[in-house]
Order: C-alpha cells, then structure tokens, then sequence
C-alpha cells in the first residue's frame, strides 16, 4: 500500500494530476455546492470523480510488476507443510525465531524468488491462452520471452530470463528450443513442453507444463502432472532422493494410455530429473531421478529444487539428437587459454551478458553477435562451455513434462511456482 492510499484523515490531499479536480467540489466560501451565489438554482451538475482504474497486467504482458506491486511484497507460493519426523517444524518455536531473524534481511531471497514467481504465473497465463496449432516455434519463444522481459523489468544480470524456452514436441523430451532461420511451426497432433525460467538476482524459478491441442495423450499429461505432485508432497528436509525417485515412479507407472486402440503403460524417463538450483546455476548438482535408485544424498534445510518429471510412450530413455540451442558455461571451469580471438571475443560477450547462466543462439544474435558458430563450438571442444542438445525418446513416443520449484524453508515447504493453472 504506498503512501498515495493509506491517507489519514488529517492529511492534506495530495495534490493529484490535475489540481482541477480538486478545487471543482470545493466552493470559495465553503457553502455547499451549488448553493452559492449568483448560482441560484441551477443545479452544478457534480462532475463524478474518475474512479482511480486499478493498474491490471495487460494482453500480451507488458506492465513491469513493480508497478502491480507498489509496495515491493511478492505472494508467497503454495505452503506444504513437513511429513513425520519433520513436521514439528510448523510449530517449532526455534525454527520460527531462526526463519523470523531470516526474514528481516530485505535483501533475502524469498521476497526476490516470490517475484520471479509471480512473473512465471503472469507470462504463463496469457502463453497457455495464446498459443495455437499453426504458430512458428519462435513467435511462440519470443511472446513468452518479451512477456518475461517487460515483467520482470529485466536489467542485465540483475534480473532477467533464466534459461532458453524450452518448447520441445512429440519424442523430443527437453532442451528444444528455436535456432534463427528454425521455420518449424506447431501442429494440431503436437503434445508441447513448455519450459521457462525468469531469475532475480540469480533466483532462478523453473516451472513447466504441457499442452496438446488434441485429446488422446491426455492420459498422459495426467500421469505425468500426477507424478510432479507426488515428487512435490514427498520431497523434504532429510528426504533422500534415490526414495524420492521410487514414489514419483510408482505414480508414473500407475496409468497407461489408449493410441490407436493400443494400451501403452506410461514410463517415467529413466535418464532425466529435477534438479536442486544454486544462484545463477539451474543445475545445483543433485538430481532428482524419476526411476527408483539408491542415491542416499538427502535434501537439506533452506535447498531450492525442480520438481519436474517426464512420461512417455516410447522406451523411457533419451538420446541426445539433433541441432543444439542450449548453452551454458561450465561453473568452475579450468582456465584454457584461447588462441582463437573470435573465441576469446564471444566468450566476453557471454560473460557480460549470461554469466553462468543458460543461453541459447538466438540470445547470443540479440547481443549482437553474428558468425559465431565456430567460435561457440570451440568453447565446447574447449571445455568452457557445455553444449545441451535436444534430449529424445524414439520418434513416434509422446512425452510430457510438468515441472514446478519448491523451497525447504526451516519451518514449511513452500512451491514457489504454484498457480491457479498447475
Ligand atoms: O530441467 C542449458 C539448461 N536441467 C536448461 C535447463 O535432466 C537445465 O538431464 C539445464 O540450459 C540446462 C537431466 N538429468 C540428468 C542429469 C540425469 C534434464 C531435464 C530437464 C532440465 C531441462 C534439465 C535437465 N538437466 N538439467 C536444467
Ligand atoms: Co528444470
């Protein structure tokens, strides 16, 4: 509430756009309007106050949320409470103080991840609206790209885009998104992910669902929406993730879908996961698999994870095929020194404007660079950057993947990303 409303009584009305307004209802000599002199009888007609529209996000999305949020105060997602012996939490006194004293630091990250949040919640909504079979793959990035940009009041590496628009179809699982010149445009039979991340001061949010445009894999977007829920309201502090893994797959497995008048069981893909996130690092180094596995690491008190999980019809499995989009630099990578100067200038370009952040080619055209192939395939071979190919079950599977990030907050799990849509 900025200081415009919360007016005492006693205060004097700021003087609003047009000083007109104010004077009109207010007569010289105090009488009550249109009692005045020489206004004998003739009725003033009292022209209505215009009622202050509230500010509303328009279609596409454009208004910066700071503007939606005067007071800076993000919502808080969706809170789970913590299962067996964690759920004292919720009432523990001592976690309470501990998250409390937190809490004070403005800088802390809660209110920074509620913002991007809110971002993802408001550039989804109007992308779920808009996208149609018929568009081309890159109106359909850049829509959701503007929206994360205008939003989010994006401002270097402040506050931004989090990784590449993920808009992988049919087989292809993740990591798809457009190149420049990709004239590829979206079917009625295609079953999309849609997965993107908007970051503030490096508070990465990474949520993602599924549209099909035609009935017959819905079985499987159910499955797959399903086992993300399960992987959400199991997950917490002191949980490890090889179990973790166990009840998202014993979810997966639990549906099949009909195609063609052929029963499919619904696999979880076995060489893909969540992952815990770090500042300006979507991979934070501990996955979550989605098949059962013996990994004994646990989460930990005040981590960040993805929740996202994929089914398919195909074998469960993916490959990397065909031509990259998705780059990032290696966190920690060996110093090399590069001979090649167009290596050495892209690489500064990448820097200044990703850091250790995700990117794709087309990010690497709106800074300005141009024929940088060579030069970005040398960074690989270098070991510098690492490539992210499209990640593909057999042509002719259908997968699906929903996907939302949660905070294990000392007293309460908190899914960042939650929505009134998924
Ligand atoms: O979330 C370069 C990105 N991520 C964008 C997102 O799971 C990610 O491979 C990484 O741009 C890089 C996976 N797991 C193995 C480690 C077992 C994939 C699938 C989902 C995705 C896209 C992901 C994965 N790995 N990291 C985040
Ligand atoms: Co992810």
């Amino acid at each position: 509430m900025t200081a415009a409303t919360d007016k005492k009584a006693d205060e004097v009305p700021p003087v609003s756009a047009d000083p007109e307004e104010e004077v009109d209802d207010v007569e010289e000599d105090g009488a009550p309007e249109g009692q005045g002199a020489g206004g004998e009888g003739k009725k003033k007609k009292k022209k209505k106050k215009p009622k202050k529209k509230k500010l509303e996000q328009t279609e596409p999305p454009t208004v910066g949320l700071s503007k939606l949020f005067p007071d800076g105060k993000y919502p808080e997602g969706e809170l789970q409470d913590y299962k067996d012996d964690n759920a004292y939490r919720t009432t523990s006194e001592e976690k309470r103080y501990n998250e409390r004293m937190a809490m004070e630091d403005p800088e802390v990250t809660y209110n920074n991840i509620r913002r991007a949040a809110e971002v993802h919640r408001q550039v989804r909504r109007y992308a779920r609206k808009y996208i149609k079979p018929g568009m081309r793959m890159i109106d359909i990035a850049e829509t959701i790209e503007n929206g994360t940009r205008a939003l989010v009041e994006e401002n270097g590496l402040e506050c931004g885009i989090g990784f590449p628009t993920g808009l992988s179809l049919n087989h292809v699982a993740a990591h798809y998104s457009p190149n420049p010149g990709d004239t590829l445009v979206l079917g009625e039979k295609d079953v999309l992910k849609v997965d993107f991340g908007v970051h503030v001061k490096g508070r990465i949010v990474d949520s993602a669902f599924t549209l099909s445009f035609d009935p017959t894999y819905d079985p499987l977007l159910e499955a797959v929406k399903a086992a993300t829920e399960t992987g959400i309201r199991e997950a917490g502090i002191d949980v490890r993730l090889g179990e973790l893994a166990g009840y998202i797959q014993e979810t997966m497995e639990s549906y099949e879908v009909e195609v063609n008048g052929k029963v499919l069981p619904v696999k979880p893909i076995e060489n893909l996961s969540g992952h815990s996130i770090n500042p300006y690092q979507i991979h934070g180094g501990k996955s979550v698999l989605l098949v059962k596995n013996d990994d004994q690491t646990k989460m930990e008190e005040g981590e960040y994870f993805a929740i996202e999980t994929f089914g398919s019809t195909g074998r469960g499995k993916v490959i990397e095929q065909g031509e990259c989009s998705h780059y990032a630099r290696i966190v920690d990578a060996p110093h090399v020194p590069l001979r090649l100067t167009s290596a050495k200038s892209l690489l500064n370009s990448i820097n200044k404007n990703f850091g250790t952040l995700p990117f794709c080619r087309r990010y690497l055209e709106r800074a300005g660079e141009s024929k940088y192939l060579l030069a970005l395939n040398h960074l690989v071979a270098q070991g510098i950057l690492q490539d992210y190919p499209p990640l593909c079950d057999v042509r002719g599977s259908m997968t699906a993947q929903f996907e939302h990030t949660i905070l294990l907050r000392p007293t309460r799990k908190e899914v960042v990303s939650r929505g009134e849509d998924y």
